[in-house]
């Protein structure tokens, strides 16, 4: 790995309530960025933040994990954090530590009690706040009733940047509105 300035690197803290897909993320977007060589899963125990035998065994994460994406010339530090609210300490923490945080709520769930903690402490810090709805792919996903729950129960100054092409079994990729193109 090159070395990078500290002005070329970002801390990004992974929140939101538990099994919203932080973990599955994180793994994801370093395979993305060609820094981690393998795509690892909750189910065969090889992602990259869940490795403790208690992560693995439990199947969700319990401490603090990071794994980093490289981008465009920017070092991009992932925390992956519990989102159980027994280990809520470690997920503050990994918000402390961050610049700014990305909230992961489920398609289907929802706004859900851990959402409403970490978002309330990234704002609390004045932290720069990325949702991503995750599981789109599942039956009665709803993006816009995500978008409509974080705006009731979170905040109103939210805007959509991407928005799903499809929802559930017809899920086949992401609008971007700002490139104004998709990706299937
Ligand atoms: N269908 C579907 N399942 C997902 C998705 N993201 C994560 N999962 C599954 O949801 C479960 C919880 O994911 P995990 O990444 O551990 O969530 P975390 O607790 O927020 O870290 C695991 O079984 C994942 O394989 C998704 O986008 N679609
Ligand atoms: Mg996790």
């Amino acid at each position: 790995m090159r070395e990078y300035r500290s002005s070329d690197i970002r801390n990004v803290a992974v929140v939101g309530h538990g099994a919203s897909g932080k973990t599955t993320l994180v793994d994801a977007l370093a395979f993305v960025s060609g820094s981690s060589k393998r795509h690892g899963s909750i189910r065969d125990g090889t992602t990259l933040t869940d490795y403790s035998p208690d992560e693995i065994e439990r199947g969700y994460s319990i401490n603090l994990g990071c794994a980093h994406a490289e981008w465009m010339d920017t070092k991009i530090n992932l925390i992956d954090t519990p989102g159980y609210l027994d280990f809520i300490g470690d997920a503050l923490a990994g918000i402390a530590a961050a610049d700014g945080a990305l909230v992961v709520v489920g398609a289907t769930a929802g706004v859900e009690v851990g959402t409403e903690k970490t978002f309330q402490e990234a704002v609390s810090r004045q932290d720069p706040v990325l949702f991503v709805i995750s599981m789109l792919d599942k039956e009665n996903a709803s993006f816009d009733g995500v978008y409509q729950d974080i705006r009731i129960r979170l905040t109103s100054k939210v805007v959509p940047v991407e928005i799903p092409i499809g929802e559930g079994a017809q899920f086949r990729g992401i609008g971007k509105f700002f490139s104004k193109k998709a990706h299937t």
